[in-house]
């Protein structure tokens, strides 16, 4: 796939559901999936991302996904952006799809002129947040997110490719901009300090946000975390793992929505989707919801971890040898350098994680899951607690070194709520 020109295609024409069906006729392939002929099929809007818009299409025999940029943020006509973003997206399936074929999505179509996006539908899945935010925990998501982190930051990383392929990735995915700007600022600059996109509700979380802004630790690791995101391309990252990201039916889940896809530190992708089932956490009213939260978190991590030490052991012989890490070193030495790499890891999700949950609670783009607690202040309450949490991880005023120490900060903070 060759990066497009970042301008605006000509013939470029924003579908409407009409303009869907037509489109979809015109794939042999695609109506064949959809069975029938195009009167008979349903076809329907479904966006709900601030950024694309997105069809459904339903015929006798299948059903599909269809998306497409816009030359603007979805939910803000006036901030504008070119329309390549699908590109990355379809770039991002391809280049994964192989090692995840279970748990994400087929590219089954681009279309470079329209910035057209089609994929498999997912008949009987759920966004993920909507399920927790409606009460469902599924520890067994959180294995299936931790092994798809796993498998698919292995595959594209060092450990598994000669350095050309990755390479030419990277030369690829580092045209992804637009979107690598957005979080830049939004996820790892404007929360620090005082910026138009910034909100929040309640007054009385002015003072966190103060502080937060005020304390020279939480500066100099937001700062770090900035420069590692930019600087450390270890694996093509999805980019935008939140729980908004995910569509499960319990037993199959799948992971949508890569247009933020770029090379960075693996802990980006697990930080994120750990900040965002704390941020679940703090919004669960029960203690019980909770502790199958903390389950989550876990279960993710140690699925990662196990996932990804496997892929590498796996990996004794290569005919180019200089894709072989440790493998031939004495197993204590092999020990010693794979727990530093995953150490490494760890230390990044912390930080990314603390990132995702200050972002999404005081930046441009908040999460939903407060929502479900219809009492004011204990929605304050419980979003003052998951701030001072990050607050505490990117100062670490006491080490975290490991997954219990992270946890024991976690059940302390837990305890104000
Ligand atoms: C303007 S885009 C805001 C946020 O929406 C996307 O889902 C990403 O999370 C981005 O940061
Ligand atoms: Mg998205």
């Amino acid at each position: 796939m060759t990066t497009p020109n970042a301008q605006q295609a000509s013939s470029y024409t924003p579908l409407d559901l009409e303009g869907v069906r037509t489109f979809l006729a015109t794939l042999p392939a695609i109506a064949a999936r959809l069975g029938s002929t195009p009167d008979a099929w349903r076809v329907w809007e479904v966006s709900d991302g601030n950024l694309n818009m997105v069809f459904l299409a339903e015929g006798p025999q299948g059903s599909v996904c269809l998306k497409q940029s816009l030359p603007h943020v979805r939910v803000d006509p006036s901030w504008k952006m070119p329309l390549d973003r699908t590109f990355f997206e379809a770039a991002y399936l391809r280049a994964v799809f192989p090692h995840v074929p279970d748990l994400t999505t087929e590219c089954l179509h681009f279309d470079a002129e329209q910035f057209i996006l089609i994929v498999p539908g997912l008949s009987g899945h759920t966004v993920m947040r909507t399920a927790m935010m409606a009460g469902h925990f599924y520890p067994s998501v959180a294995a299936q997110v931790g092994d798809f982190v796993a498998r698919s930051s292995f595959a594209t990383s060092l450990l598994a490719e000669p350095f050309e392929r990755i390479m030419d990735r990277q030369i690829c995915f580092a045209r992804n901009q637009t979107l690598t700007r957005i979080t830049v600022d939004l996820v790892l600059t404007d929360p620090y300090h005082d910026h138009p996109r910034n909100h929040w509700a309640d007054p009385q979380i002015t003072p966190i946000v103060d502080a937060l802004r005020a304390s020279p630790a939480v500066q100099a690791r937001s700062d770090s975390l900035r420069l590692r995101f930019l600087s450390a391309p270890q694996a093509l990252l999805h980019g935008d793992l939140h729980t908004g990201s995910i569509m499960t039916d319990g037993t199959d889940t799948r992971i949508i929505d890569g247009e933020f896809a770029t090379y960075g530190p693996i802990g980006f992708d697990a930080g994120l989707f750990t900040g965002n089932l704390i941020l679940s956490l703090f919004a669960t009213p029960d203690r019980s919801g909770q502790a199958l939260h903390l389950d989550m978190i876990q279960t993710f991590w140690t699925s990662f971890k196990k996932g990804f030490l496997a892929l590498w052991q796996e990996k004794e012989w290569a005919e180019d040898r200089s894709t072989l890490y440790y493998a031939t070193t004495d197993k204590s030495t092999q020990n010693f350098e794979k727990s530093l790499f995953i150490q490494n890891v760890f230390q990044d999700t912390v930080g990314f994680c603390a990132a995702e949950i200050i972002r999404r609670t005081i930046g441009y783009a908040h999460v939903a899951d407060f929502s479900v607690l219809t009492d004011p202040s204990l929605r304050t309450t419980r979003q003052k607690a998951a701030l001072l949490f990050a607050k505490d991880c990117l100062e670490q005023k006491k080490p975290l070194k490991s997954l219990a120490d992270f946890l024991e900060l976690l059940y302390l903070h837990m305890s104000a709520l």
